[in-house]
Formats: C-alpha cells, sequence, structure tokens
C-alpha cells in the first residue's frame, strides 16, 4: 500500500483502519460443502464479509464463477453471496483476516472403522498458522466427544496463543438436513458448547447473528455428544423397526400398520420405518465415532450401537433374500431374472448417494446372477464396482418387461400406483403400496 506523506496522521490511520476493514471478514469457513456453504450463504445474506476455503479448485472456481456443487444451494444463491463480496480461496491466507474461524470439513470413517479426523487436523493446523488474537474458532465437523478439547486445541495452541486467553474456541454440531425445506440453518437451533464460559459466549454471540435460537451446551464436549446422540438415537431406533420388520413377518403382523396406529400416539413415540438399508453421510456414520471412543477410552463396546449396525447392514441382504423369495414364488430363479431397482440414492428426493443400501443390493443381485437395471430420477449414470449398471428409459415400458421391479427409494417423481398397476412383480421396501399382488417389506 503506497502511503503519500503528505497525508495528515489522523486521515492516514482512518485510511489504514478502511482498507483494512475492507481487507478484513467476519467470517472464513473452512470445507464449503453441504454444511460449509449454507452456513456462508446465511452470514453473507445478513451482511457478513464471508472468505470461502476448500482444497478443491474445481469447488472454490465454481463457486467464484456463480455456480454451486450442493443441493440446497442455488446457482443464484451463489451470486448473491458473491455480490455481497463472498469470496472462495484454495490459499488459507484469507483465515489472518478473519474475525470468526469456522471448519465444515468431513469426518468419514477409516478403514478401520474409527474416525478418520485427517480433514480437521489439516485445517486445525492451517488455523494454527493463521492465527490471531481475539479470533473465534469453531469446530462445526461431527466427531467423538473431547476432539475439540483434545485435537484441536492442542494442535491451535502451537501458534503460542492460549484458548480462552487469546483466541476463542468452540464447538458447534452442524444440523443441517438435505433436502429438508423447513428447517434451513437459520430455524433450527443451533446447539455451541466453549472451551471456557468466554469462550462460549463468543459464539453465542457469533451464531446469534444466523439464527434464530442459539443452544448453550455445557462445553465442547457436550456439544459434540449432543450431536452424536441425535444420530445414534434415529441409527437405533431405525435398526429398531427393521429388526422388528423382519420378526413381524414370521410372525404374520403387517409391521406397517403396526407403526402406523403406533404412530397416533400422541407422546413418547415417534416412527421410523423399514427399508432396505441406512445410508448417508450421517445416520450409518456418526455413530461409530461414539462406538470408536468408548471402545479406545473405555475399553468396552457401546452395545447399542453395534448391534444397530449389524441390524442396519443386514437389511440388504435380507431385501435380496425376499425378492429370492418372491420370484421363486412366481416359479422363476433369481438367477437370470431381470431386477429393476427404483432409486439408488440413499433416500428419497436427495440425489446423494453415499452409503445407499442400492449398492448392496445391487452387488448381492448380481452375485445370485441377476441382471440388474435402475431408474432414478436424480441419478444419470450409476456404477457398481465399476461396472455401469443399465439405466432405463421409459419407466412404465421397464416395470412391464422387467421379471421384478424393487422400490428401494420413493421419490416424489414416482407415480406408485400406475408402477403397481403396470409391473410384473413389485417389491416396495419403503411401504408405500399396499394393494393384492404388491410385496411390502
Ligand atoms: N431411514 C430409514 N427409516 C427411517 C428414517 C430414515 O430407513 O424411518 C433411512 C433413510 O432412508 C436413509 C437413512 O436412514 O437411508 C438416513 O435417513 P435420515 O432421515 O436420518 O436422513 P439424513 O441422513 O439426511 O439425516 C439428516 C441428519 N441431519 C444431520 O445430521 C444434520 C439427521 O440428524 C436428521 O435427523 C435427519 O436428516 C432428519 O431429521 O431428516
Amino acid at each position: 500500500m503506497q502511503l503519500s506523506p503528505a497525508e495528515p496522521l489522523g486521515e492516514l490511520s482512518a485510511q489504514l483502519v478502511e482498507e483494512e476493514r475492507q481487507d478484513s471478514v467476519e467470517l472464513a469457513v473452512i470445507g464449503l460443502g453441504y454444511v460449509g456453504l449454507p452456513l456462508a450463504r446465511e452470514a453473507a445474506s445478513v451482511g457478513l464479509r464471508v472468505a470461502g476455503l476448500d482444497r478443491d479448485p474445481r469447488v472454490v472456481a465454481g463457486l467464484n464463477s456463480g455456480r454451486s456443487h450442493v443441493d440446497d444451494v442455488s446457482d443464484e444463491d451463489v451470486r448473491r453471496m458473491r455480490e455481497a463480496g463472498f469470496t472462495a480461496y484454495t490459499d488459507d491466507a484469507c483465515l489472518t483476516r478473519a474475525q470468526t474461524v469456522v471448519i465444515c470439513v468431513p469426518t468419514p470413517l477409516s478403514t478401520d472403522g474409527g474416525p478418520d479426523l485427517s480433514a480437521v487436523t489439516s485445517a486445525a493446523r492451517a488455523v494454527a498458522r493463521r492465527l490471531q488474537p481475539g479470533q473465534l474458532v469453531v469446530l462445526e465437523s461431527t466427531t467423538y466427544p473431547g476432539t475439540t478439547e483434545e485435537v484441536v486445541r492442542p494442535l491451535l495452541e502451537e501458534s503460542g496463543l492460549r484458548a480462552g486467553d487469546d483466541f476463542a474456541l468452540a464447538f458447534s454440531p452442524e444440523r443441517i438436513d438435505p433436502g429438508n425445506t423447513t428447517h434451513g440453518l437459520r430455524e433450527t437451533p443451533k446447539v455451541v458448547g466453549g472451551c471456557t464460559p468466554s469462550c462460549t459466549a463468543e459464539a453465542v454471540a457469533f451464531y446469534g447473528k444466523l439464527v434464530d435460537t442459539v443452544v448453550e451446551a455445557k462445553g465442547t464436549r457436550e456439544a459434540e455428544m449432543a450431536k452424536l446422540l441425535e444420530n445414534t438415537y434415529r441409527h437405533v431406533n431405525i435398526a429398531l423397526v427393521n429388526e422388528l420388520a423382519i420378526i413381524s413377518r414370521e410372525l404374520n403382523v403387517d409391521v406397517w400398520d403396526a407403526i402406523r396406529c403406533a404412530d397416533t400416539k400422541p407422546f413418547g413415540f415417534q416412527a421410523f420405518r423399514p427399508s432396505a438399508g441406512v445410508g448417508g453421510h450421517c445416520i450409518p456414520i456418526d455413530p461409530n465415532y461414539l462406538s470408536y471412543k468408548v471402545r479406545s477410552s473405555l475399553g468396552y463396546d457401546f452395545r447399542f450401537v453395534e448391534l444397530a449396525q449389524d441390524v442396519n447392514r443386514r437389511m440388504p441382504e435380507y431385501v435380496v433374500r425376499r425378492a429370492q423369495d418372491l420370484l421363486n414364488t412366481a416359479g422363476r430363479p433369481l438367477s437370470g431374472s431381470r431386477v429393476l431397482l427404483l432409486g439408488v440414492t440413499y433416500k428419497p428426493d436427495v440425489a446423494d448417494q453415499r452409503e445407499s443400501p442400492a449398492l448392496p443390493v445391487a452387488r448381492l443381485l448380481r452375485a445370485r446372477n441377476a441382471e440388474v437395471s435402475f431408474h432414478d430420477p436424480h441419478v444419470p449414470l450409476w456404477t457398481v464396482d465399476g461396472t455401469t449398471v443399465p439405466r432405463v428409459g421409459d419407466l412404465m415400458t421397464a416395470v412391464r418387461e422387467h421379471d421384478l421391479t424393487i422400490l428401494l427409494q420413493d421419490h416424489s417423481a414416482y407415480d406408485l400406483p400406475s408402477l403397481a398397476d403396470e409391473a410384473r412383480l413389485l417389491f416396495d421396501t419403503r411401504g408405500r403400496i399396499f394393494r393384492p399382488g404388491v410385496e411390502v417389506l
């Protein structure tokens, strides 16, 4: 910056402050995926200056060109963010200029089923290199209780700055629900837990600008555990109804009707429903963080999670066994039969295929020499173990031509009654079509 010597000191410092202010951003988001990008969008929409940091240059280039790669964020959203001053970077220099840094990187499972925190530690090291006194750092990535204190904090304090004294550090679980049109970031209460009360207060003040309700946790561990409780609760209860579905069939009980009846209870019950398996980036993954922490720190199994994993993981095989029985009843072996899978994403009306049960179902069908095809309005191309699965064109023609159609995801685009009318054999794993001739899970 060229300083003209003629400037009176007062104007000079004002100019410096203004230029510094223009360079500074209120928020830097590390990880611009389904969690980070909606956070950046909300911050930009309330007038905060936002920088985004992502290691993928294609993501950065796309965003800076006004294109979104996240289902729930439109290109128009990104263009508005850009007009509000949002810029994406691959270089972490932007972190120096941020008042608040939020880490929203993925926490997948490693090959041994434990947490893979490599993205979190890499992000924490980048923040440490740029850490400034007075900054607020928040981890949003789902992880086991203790990560913020035992993993992130030491990495940040390698900067020489102390959490709680020189900078603030907190954990705030992400609660982004892909495809949810009623509960976005602003409408979903945000839990925050800081390393110290002052850290919590700073995190509350920051999120208070973005969301309607901020909930103070006792500390980082309670905030980390709250997220795992939320998702383990779903995982365990989905496993419960999955096992109940298997048992009910043996007992000649319509489990779907039993769930429908139980769901009339206005308190103390939440309905979950059986399916071909539990997919997505949260529910089948997050509980493993808890069982990992229990096993590694306490030396014993978190049995609920282990059992739920076992039940949910067995659902694809159960579905294929039921398909085989259904074809046998029709006098056809599964081997050589043409089987059409409807819905290969992990849940209805999303394009995300992560951990989708369709994958193991297709794998098991192929292992039994079935000819597998698929249809999904959100998936133009699908490969299983490196082999492309044929995608049928006209759906009504396809269900007439295939020996068996299996409904895995009841996308709202599907005309289920017509499918039931036309299908040669239809196996509904989502409990949507109750009529004679249609097999339901
Ligand atoms: N599933 C069932 N039976 C059910 C509900 C779900 O088999 O009764 C299956 C789905 O088909 C899917 C998987 O479980 O394969 C996960 O479904 P989900 O409805 O839990 O959807 P997710 O994975 O998108 O979960 C998200 C989570 N949000 C966050 O982690 C921030 C979860 O915490 C939310 O509770 C959930 O959305 C929601 O409420 O919809």
